[in-house]
């Protein structure tokens, strides 16, 4: 392991080096350099990276370090084939990394698990399929099935999903927006009646001051970065709120622009930059709004009319008062201790606020997977409604979404509690009657699994094993399973803990051509900013026998359900005509087909963006709460005599969640190592350490469980006293089932309370364990 300083800014001749060794990694160079080329054209497909947006710009190449890394894994030439299986036993390969699992190249052929070999064998795509369907059909009930999606799944795939469980009879939709954007969904929709950010992305080109909290772009959406650097270029004022000094919030060079990458040019992204303390950003907001109300009495006294948009508030809102008086009875000692941030330095971010005129606020998961997340997210939505900052040009909500088409596959309604419009629609576009009682979201997916309540578990995607809270009781979840099903692009370990039966069922990636009856098939996605634009694979290598994901969802529910409520493999020879049930069924979809010929896409629309708010008062809503008590449960204290830390667990920059690419997480200067703690220097001293030293990590729960994980490396770091960041999946463990964000059901990752101790594994065994 090396710790070193990042002394440099983020992008540049850094980030063109990195996408370089990533090409070469994927065997597959002159091929991959044609790919980058396609990422996020017309012609080309959505870079399976993140969720940001497009511009309009032409002539731009539309790819960043990271979602060349993405690509290239994608488009690897390297196959897991029967071959491979037949070496290696299951009970060997859970023993490898993260890294080792995905790194062995594509999923080539449907394969079976063997519980007498331990090892995996080929199976026919008719044999997986009938045998999914043998194990459905005899279940007691359609509630005994789980069905997850992760968010790199299309629309098509989505719909045909979502279609094809509901006909079978069940809401059981645990996906990863459970343990994602959650929050943000709850929370606008009570606020302002759509669960999806008001902005556009155009709007970045109008702000005079952009509000960023706790999200890590230069890593996470490197295409951001460009955004904010043209609005600080211009002058906004772009104002970070984030534990951790992330090096692309503060310097960015373009590796895009001739100029900069040759003068050695570089543009400083955030012109503020404060770090509040874990959890403590409802504080942040409500202090901000405390210190405005003071500033609104003194205009007001001065005779200079109020700062607030009364005219907004007045035509559109309700609850002001209540609000109000809540922010009042606040005190600022709670709201400092909370904040971790001074008096002084909330009425300067306040002042900042005020004195423009179009404010855009974002957020990512520093705000969603908090316990308080969903009033957090009201809260930044009050103080918008104060200013009557939605609905106007520059302005508005933006939460970053994650995955690249996470979004879309929600408005697909791969939702665990359909409306009952949504369900009307479907019953009179199909002609059966929805399941309407809730499904099991992730938590409570585990949880059934667990009890033996559902004994099927099928993964559209994503790494349930290692994504989700409390490794050990998920991996026996799924162990107890009578049937497990991965449709996978890589091998990961979700694949290894196999229940009774268990299939991987291979699939094309976006940046494969897809090839169905009528020719090559594109698909859809939704980016953050509600822009649905077509994607179609350019890569025709040898893709064996990897069938599409819409393909497969087909190849299922054919054989599980018939041609009921539709005729599948028709609709899957021509994706236009899944697209024509979409355009029937789902709100702003109408023309789909048509309207996906013009460049860039079409735009979905948004009420509150229109200032028509689907809410139960048809207003706005100020949402009152008051701070909470404690950010962390109160008899925590009891459980433990050693100090207790705050835990938060993040990416680095050579990840994709449980995709791990390498082992240099370059801006923070960590790399070779992924068991690390960063920590305050003060804190390893208090503790009697020093920086390098091993130490195994146990959390605290209200359940009184203690959950361990052994042999993490102290990295001495820029970061709050008692607060800790490591990376995910690594501490997974250590997260209990029952810890999760109030409303949102959402995993709480960010704020894990945890004690240290000196490590007790000998090296060797800690090389040994993945986790
Ligand atoms: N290359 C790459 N791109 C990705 C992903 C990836 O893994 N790799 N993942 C995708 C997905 S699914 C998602 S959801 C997004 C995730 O995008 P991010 O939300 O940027 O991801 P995290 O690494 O979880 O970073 C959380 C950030 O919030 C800060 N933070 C944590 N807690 C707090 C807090 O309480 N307050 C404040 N103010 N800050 C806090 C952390 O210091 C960190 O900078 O990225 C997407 N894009
Ligand atoms: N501790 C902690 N836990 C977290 C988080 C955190 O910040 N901290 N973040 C949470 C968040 S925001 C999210 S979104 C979840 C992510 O949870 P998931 O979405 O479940 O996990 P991923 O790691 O994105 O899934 C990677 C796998 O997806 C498969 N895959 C890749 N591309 C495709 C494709 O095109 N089709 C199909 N069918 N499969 C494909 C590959 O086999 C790959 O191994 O994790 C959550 N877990
Ligand atoms: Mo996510």
């Amino acid at each position: 392991m090396t710790v070193k300083k990042y002394k440099g800014s983020a992008g540049g001749w850094g980030a063109l080096a990195s996408t370089t060794r990533h090409l070469v990694k994927s065997e597959n160079i002159t091929r991959n350099i044609r790919n980058l080329l396609k990422t996020n054209q017309d012609q080309g497909f959505d870079c399976p990276g993140c969720a940001w947006g497009e511009t309009e710009e032409p002539g731009h190449f539309r790819f960043c370090e990271n979602g060349a890394k993405a690509v290239n894994w994608e488009a690897t030439s390297r196959r897991v084939t029967p071959d491979f299986f037949a070496r290696y036993p299951v009970g060997w390969l859970r023993q490898q990394s993260d890294y080792f699992l995905e790194y062995q190249g594509r999923l080539s052929h449907p394969v079976r698990y063997n519980p007498q070999t331990d090892h995996y064998e080929s199976i026919s795509w008719d044999d997986a399929f009938s045998l999914i369907a043998k194990h459905l059909q005899s279940l007691d009930s359609p509630n005994q099935a789980e069905f997850y999606t992760s968010g790199r799944a299309s629309n098509e795939a989505a719909f045909l999903y979502q279609l094809f469980v509901r006909a079978f009879g069940t809401n059981n939709f645990p996906d990863c927006s459970n343990m994602c954007h959650e929050a943000s969904g709850v929370a606008l929709k009570q606020s302002i009646g759509i669960g999806k950010g008001t902005v556009r992305i155009d709007d970045f080109e109008k702000a005079d001051a952009i509000f960023v909290f706790g999200q890590n772009p230069g890593t996470n959406h490197p295409r951001m970065l460009d955004t904010l650097r043209k609005a600080a270029r211009r002058g906004a004022a772009i104002v970070t709120f984030n534990t951790l000094k992330e090096r692309g919030l503060e310097r960015f060079t373009n590796p895009q622009s001739p100029a900069e990458m040759l003068t050695g040019g570089a543009t400083t992204i955030s012109s503020h930059y404060f770090t509040p303390k874990l959890g403590g950003d409802m504080a942040v907001i409500r202090g901000m709004v405390k210190a405005l109300i003071a500033m609104d009495h003194s205009a007001i006294e001065q005779g200079k009319g109020s700062i607030f948009d009364h005219d907004f508030i007045q035509a559109h809102t309700q609850g002001l008062e209540a609000y109000l008086a809540e922010v009042d009875a606040t005190d600022w000692s709670l709201i400092t201790e909370q904040s971790g941030l001074s008096q002084q330095d909330l009425e300067y971010a306040a002042t900042l606020y005020r004195h423009s005129e179009r404010v855009i606020i974002t957020w990512a998961m520093g705000i969603t997977q908090h316990k308080h997340s969903v009033n957090t997210i009201q809260e930044i939505a009050n103080l918008q409604l104060l200013f009557g900052q939605l609905g106007k040009p520059g302005a508005g909500l933006c939460p970053v979404r994650g995955h690249s088409n996470v979004q879309g596959d929600r408005t697909m309604g791969i939702n665990e509690k359909p409306t009952s419009a949504f369900n009307q629609t479907i019953e009179a576009t199909f002609g059966f009657t929805p399941p309407v009682p809730h499904g099991h979201n992730t938590v409570q997916a585990i949880k059934a699994m667990l009890a033996g309540e559902s004994k099927v578990f099928i993964g559209l995607g994503g790494n349930f094993a290692s994504a989700t809270p409390d490794t050990r009781l998920t991996q026996q979840a799924l162990a107890s399973c009578d049937l497990t099903v991965n449709i996978a692009t890589k091998l990961n370990r979700s694949h290894l803990i196999t229940g009774k039966d268990s299939l991987i069922l291979p699939c094309l990636g976006r940046t494969d051509v897809d090839l169905q009856r009528s020719g090559p098939q594109s698909v859809t996605v939704e980016d953050s900013f509600s822009m649905v634009h077509a994607s179609g694979g350019v890569v025709e290598s040898d893709t064996a026998e990897m069938r599409s994901e819409p393909a497969i969802i087909a190849g299922i529910a054919n054989a599980t359900l018939g041609n009921h409520p539709v005729d599948w493999n028709w609709l899957i020879e021509d994706y236009d005509r899944i697209r024509d049930l979409i355009a029937k069924t789902i709100p702003g979809f109408t023309d789909m087909n048509q309207k996906l010929k013009q460049p860039g896409g079409f735009y979905l629309g948004n009420s509150a963006a229109e200032r028509i708010w689907h809410t139960d008062s048809q207003k706005a809503a100020f949402r009152a709460h008051p701070l909470p008590t404690h950010l962390l449960p109160a008899n925590l204290r009891e459980l433990s005599d050693d100090p207790v830390f705050v835990l938060q667990t993040v990416r680095s920059h050579d990840q994709y969640n449980t995709t791990i690419y390498g082992f240099e997480d370059r801006y923070r200067g960590i790399s070779g190592e992924r068991k690390v703690l960063m920590i305050n220097p003060t804190d390893i001293e208090a503790l009697g350490m020093a920086p390098g030293d091993r130490v195994d990590v146990t959390s605290l729960s209200a359940d009184g469980e203690k959950r361990t994980v052994y042999g993490f490396k102290l990295v001495s770091y820029d970061i709050p006293a008692g607060n800790i960041a490591a990376y995910f999946p690594e501490t997974n463990p250590l997260v209990a089932l029952d810890s999760v964000g109030d409303l949102s059901d959402t995993p709480i990752s960010k704020a894990i309370p945890i004690v240290l101790s000196p490590s007790q594994i000998d090296e060797e065994r800690i090389d040994l364990s993945p986790y």
